[in-house]
C-alpha cells in the first residue's frame, strides 16, 4: 500500500512536514477554495502540485472533486455541472493525476453528533449517537413525516434526550450536524438546510440511482479516455438519514454500481470505517469481491454501541472492523496487480484518528488531528509489514 495523508491545504493546522514525519509519501487533497461545481483549471492544479513538491511530496489522490447537489437532484443547471466535472477530470489527468475520490451522499457528507466524545483514557473521538440524532430530527429540525420513521420507544428516548438539553447543547448538536465536517463542501444554516432537504422531495432510492447512473454514464467514459480511476466513497453512516436515500452503503449497492457501468474506472474508495458501521456488511468479503475496483483505501475502525444505530470511532486496530483480514485482501490484490505489471501500489490513508496527547490542547479539524492519525498509520504499517513478511515474500 502507498501511505498517504489527507491535507486540507494551506490552512490545515497539520503541516506537510508533519505528514512526512508521520511516514506518508503521498498526499490526498482537494482544491477546497474553488466553489463547488466550478472547473478546476490546470493552473490551480499545478500550483497545488508545486506546493507539495516543495516539501518532497506529491498529489497522490484527489479527495474529492465534489458532486454538486444539482447533479444529485437533476435540478437547475445540472448538465452544466456535469460538463464542468468532465473538464476537471481532463485537467487533472493533464497534470498527471490518476485517482479521484468523490461521494454521492444527498445534502450531508459524513455526519456525527459528537465531535469530542471523551474516551476512558482522556482522548476524544467522533461519535454518532442515534438518540441525539433523533432529537435533532424530531425536536430541532422538526422534519415533517419524521415521526413515522422512529418506533415509539425511539421517540420517547429522543424526547427525554431533548428535554435535558441546554440551549448551548442544542446549538452545538445542530452545528455538528449541518455546518459541514472537514471535506464536506457544503454547510448550512437551519433554514438553508430545510430548503435543501426539500429539493429531494420525490427523490427516492430508485430515482437517486437513476441520477447517479446518469452521472456515471457521463463521466466514466471521460475517466477512461484520460486514464483516471474514479473511487466512490461510501455513505457515512451507511444508511438513509433524514428521509434522504443513500445508495453507496452495502454490498448490494456496490454490485449495482459495478453493473451499471462495468468499466474498472468506475471504482471504489474502500472506507472500512463507513462500511463497517453496518453489522450486515462483511468487509473482508466485500474487499475480495470488488478488489480489482478498489483504487483508494481509508482505514479506520468503528465500534457499534448498545444501541445498534449508534457508533463511535475506535482506535484503528480495535472496533468492529477485521482490519488484518481487510489488509490481507488488499495485499493479495496488490500482488496480483504487480504480477500483471501495475506500476502503482494502492493508495491508503489512515482515516481519522483520536484527538490525543498534545492535540487535545490545539485547534484541530475534527477527525483530522495529527497524532491520532500518526498512531493509526504506524499501527497499520506494522500490520502490513508483518503480513508481507509472512505471506507475500515477493
Ligand atoms: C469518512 C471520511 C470523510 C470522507 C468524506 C468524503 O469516512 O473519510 O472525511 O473523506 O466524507 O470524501
Ligand atoms: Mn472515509
Amino acid at each position: 500500500m502507498e501511505h498517504t495523508w489527507r491535507w486540507y491545504g494551506p490552512n490545515d493546522p497539520v503541516s506537510l512536514d508533519d505528514a512526512r514525519q508521520a511516514g506518508a509519501t503521498g498526499i490526498v487533497t482537494a482544491l477546497h477554495h474553488i466553489p463547488n461545481g466550478e472547473i478546476w483549471t490546470t493552473d490551480e492544479i499545478k500550483a497545488r502540485q508545486a506546493q507539495l513538491a516543495e516539501k518532497g511530496l506529491y498529489w497522490s489522490v484527489v479527495e474529492s472533486v465534489p458532486v454538486h447537489e444539482a447533479i444529485k437532484t437533476q435540478r437547475g443547471d445540472w448538465q452544466r455541472y456535469i460538463a464542468n466535472y468532465q473538464q476537471s477530470l481532463r485537467n487533472l489527468a493533464a497534470c498527471g493525476i490518476d485517482t479521484v475520490c468523490y461521494n454521492f451522499m444527498p445534502v450531508l457528507d459524513w455526519t456525527r453528533t459528537d465531535l469530542g466524545w471523551l474516551l476512558p483514557n482522556g482522548a476524544r473521538a467522533l461519535r454518532f449517537d442515534a438518540v441525539a440524532f433523533a432529537a435533532f430530527e424530531l425536536h430541532i429540525l422538526k422534519r415533517p413525516g419524521a415521526q413515522q420513521t422512529y418506533s415509539a420507544d425511539e421517540q420517547r428516548q429522543a424526547a427525554d434526550y431533548y428535554a435535558a438539553m441546554t440551549p448551548e447543547a442544542i446549538a452545538t448538536l445542530t452545528r455538528n450536524i449541518i455546518a459541514g465536517l472537514p471535506g464536506a463542501e457544503e454547510g448550512y444554516t437551519l433554514e438553508q438546510f430545510q430548503a435543501q432537504l426539500s429539493q429531494y422531495d420525490g427523490i427516492d432510492k430508485a430515482r437517486l440511482r437513476e441520477h447517479m447512473a446518469t452521472f456515471l454514464r457521463a463521466i466514466v467514459p471521460v475517466a477512461e479516455e484520460v486514464g483516471i480511476m474514479l473511487a466512490v466513497h461510501p455513505d457515512d453512516p451507511p444508511r438513509p438519514i433524514l428521509g434522504l436515500p443513500r445508495i453507496v452503503s452495502t454490498q448490494e449497492d456496490m454490485q449495482w454500481l459495478t453493473e451499471t457501468v462495468s468499466s474498472l474506472h468506475n471504482g471504489f474508495t474502500f472506507c472500512t470505517g463507513s462500511y463497517g458501521v453496518r453489522a450486515d456488511n462483511d468487509l473482508v468479503q466485500m474487499a475480495k469481491t470488488y478488489a480489482d475496483r478498489i483504487h483508494f483505501i481509508h482505514l479506520r475502525a468503528t465500534q457499534r454501541e448498545e444501541n445498534p444505530n449508534s457508533f463511535h470511532e475506535a482506535a484503528h486496530l480495535t472496533g468492529d472492523v477485521d482490519m488484518v483480514g481487510v489488509i490481507k485482501v488488499i495485499l493479495e490484490e496488490e500482488q496480483r496487480r504487480r504480477r500483471a505489471g501495475a506500476a502503482r501500489a494502492i493508495p491508503m490513508r489512515p482515516d481519522h484518528g483520536h484527538q490525543m496527547l498534545d492535540d487535545l490542547h490545539k485547534q484541530t479539524n475534527p477527525g483530522y488531528s495529527a497524532i491520532g492519525r500518526l498512531k493509526g498509520l504506524a499501527e497499520l504499517r506494522g500490520v502490513e509489514l508483518a503480513l508481507k513478511q509472512c505471506f507475500f515474500a515477493d
